[in-house]
């Protein structure tokens, strides 16, 4: 069978399935197109500096609004969210980790359901060109998955679902595919009267307009920044040496959140019962062996031991 025998609507219904029988929670399409309205959005939020040292936002902006420029041929986005909800957390009186980092790096996970979910529709359908992305290229993800239906941007400026709340992970194909798109959800606003975010950031990084300042941000100070962090900040960790989870804890939404079923989301042995002094003592090698397929790679057992000291 070849894909020009499938209509775009057969074929967008194939690929949902596909994406639940792989492991996905939810899956919308949207035509390829060039996002103009979050163009002002993006160029305000680099301009006024809320990228923080992150010079890579303000790279590659055509690219990050246009994905034909990306892929090229690209004729559809394919968004799909993953809960990484947890379903144990770390002992008491551990230094806290957010939690989307607890278990095995989910670039890898989702880069390999996604693969597989391509190699599935290539038996059906026949050859076709696609790449795939989860946070590792300038890709909009939240505004491809608010597109394509799967959930609304709140004050924090997660995308929320609004029938499982915010724990999920965005990751898209981007393929030669001629698709059914799917319709965003009506833009009434998710948060309503809330402020719940706003109020519990310690930091101050939401201000209620739907994106937050990176400078402010607990999450890019413990794991994106390599300078020190600001004593303002520091004194305002409370504990958390990578990431944040405040936002996502305290939204109303997320008492939907269900625990994922995905086992290599499960967390890491180790970092569940790890002290502050088990992370003083810990060397480079063993750091490497525990945490080989780890997320926390990213910032390193120096950058973790740095901001241990602050905590
Ligand atoms: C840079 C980045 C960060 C930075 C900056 C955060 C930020 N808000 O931009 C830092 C390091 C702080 C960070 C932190 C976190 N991140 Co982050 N991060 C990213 C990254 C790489 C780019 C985000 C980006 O483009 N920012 C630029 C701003 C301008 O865009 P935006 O906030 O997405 O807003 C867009 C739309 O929402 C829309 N929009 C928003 N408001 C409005 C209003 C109007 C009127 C309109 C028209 C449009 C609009 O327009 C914007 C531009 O299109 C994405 C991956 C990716 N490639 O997209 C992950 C991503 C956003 N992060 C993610 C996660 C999980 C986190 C953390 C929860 C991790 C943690 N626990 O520590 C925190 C949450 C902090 C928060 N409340 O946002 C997930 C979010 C999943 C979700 N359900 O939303 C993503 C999508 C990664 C992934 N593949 O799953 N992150
Ligand atoms: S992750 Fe933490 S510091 Fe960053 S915006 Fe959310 S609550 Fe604030
Ligand atoms: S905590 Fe409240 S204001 Fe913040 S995103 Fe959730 S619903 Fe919106």
């Amino acid at each position: 069978m070849t894909k020009t025998q499938l209509s775009p609507g057969e074929l967008s219904r194939l690929i949902k399935d596909l994406a639940t029988r792989v492991g996905f929670d939810a899956c919308g399409i949207s035509r390829v197109c060039h996002l103009d309205e979050s163009l002002p959005h993006l160029i305000d939020w680099v301009e006024k500096g809320k990228m923080a040292s992150m010079g890579y936002m303000a790279r590659n902006i055509d690219k990050r609004l246009d994905p034909s420029l990306l892929v090229e041929g690209s004729r559809s986005v394919i968004s799909l969210l993953c809960n990484y909800y947890p379903s144990s957390r770390q002992e008491k009186d551990c230094p806290t980790f957010a939690s989307y980092a607890y278990g095995k790096d989910y670039h890898t996970v989702l880069k390999e359901r996604m693969h597989l979910l391509c190699k599935l529709l290539k038996e059906e359908i026949g050859d076709f060109s696609y790449r795939v992305f989860t946070d590792s290229a300038p890709v909009l993800e939240r505004e491809w998955a608010r597109r394509a239906g799967l959930g609304v941007i709140g004050k924090s400026g997660m995308l929320i679902s609004p029938t499982g709340g915010s724990y999920f992970f965005i990751s898209e194909i981007i393929c030669d595919l001629e698709l059914e798109e799917d319709s965003p959800l009506p833009q009434q606003d998710i948060c309503k009267g809330c402020r719940k975010c706003q109020m519990a950031c310690p930091t101050g990084a939401i201000d209620g307009s739907r994106s937050i300042d990176a400078r402010r941000c607990l999450s890019y100070h413990t794991i994106e920044s390599q300078d020190d962090i600001p004593s303002d900040i520091a004194s305002r960790l409370s504990g958390r040496v990578y990431g944040c989870d405040i936002c996502l804890e305290v939204c109303p939404w997320n008492r939907l959140s269900k625990p994922t079923h995905i086992e290599e989301f499960s967390i890491n042995e180790h970092l569940r019962v790890m002290k502050k002094e088990d992370w003083e003592e810990i060397d480079q090698e063993r750091f490497n062996e525990v945490f080989k397929n780890s997320p926390i790679k990213r910032a390193g057992i120096e950058k973790i031991r740095r901001t241990l000291r602050e905590i």
